[in-house]
């Protein structure tokens, strides 16, 4: 079972009260859809995906984007088991959407990038740490139910 420090569940609880969350889900995922378009795929019935301004001004990527941070929020209220609770998101994305799992380490990873940008001097090396171990654990249990 992962263990987490006092300092670290303070430095994410302290990004999850610091941050915008209506905007920050919204952006990773246009980002993720921008920066690696391959993405966009699993999206079909989301319409207009065709350029950058097209996805960042798409109603449906922004609520879905609202959609994925729910799932984090979930996360984070349950640091000590996040392997069962996401045991039927990950079921979801392997069995029905056929999402390939190396793409939840890039939506990570434009997840990061939108905090840094929101939490600047606050995104300090240590709290950044403990933000990186919550998302490896997270991927790592989105991954879980793949075979
Ligand atoms: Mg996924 C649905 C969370 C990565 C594609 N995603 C969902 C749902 C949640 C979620 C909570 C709704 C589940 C439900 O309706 O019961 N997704 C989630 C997280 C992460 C992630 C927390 C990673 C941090 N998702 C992800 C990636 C892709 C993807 C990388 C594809 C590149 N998700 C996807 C699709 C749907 C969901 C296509 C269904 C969307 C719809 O049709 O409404």
């Amino acid at each position: 079972m992962v263990q987490w420090t006092d300092a670290e569940r303070a430095a994410i609880a302290d990004i999850f009260g610091k941050i915008d969350r209506d905007v920050v889900g919204p952006n990773a995922l246009a980002r993720c859809l921008i920066v690696y378009p391959w993405t966009r795929r699993y999206f079909g019935g989301f319409g207009n995906l065709y350029s950058a301004d097209a996805i960042l001004a798409n109603p449906k990527v922004a609520a879905h984007g609202k959609v994925v941070f729910g799932g984090l929020e979930k996360a984070v209220k349950n640091l000590d088991d996040i392997k069962k609770t996401f045991a039927p998101l990950s079921e979801l994305h392997s069995e029905k959407l056929n999402v390939d799992p190396d793409n939840f380490r890039l939506l990570a990873d434009c997840l990061t990038l939108v905090i840094a940008g929101q939490m600047r001097a606050a995104f300090t090396p240590e709290v950044q740490a403990a933000w990186q171990k919550f998302l490896a654990v997270v991927v790592s249990a989105l991954c879980r139910q793949y075979y």
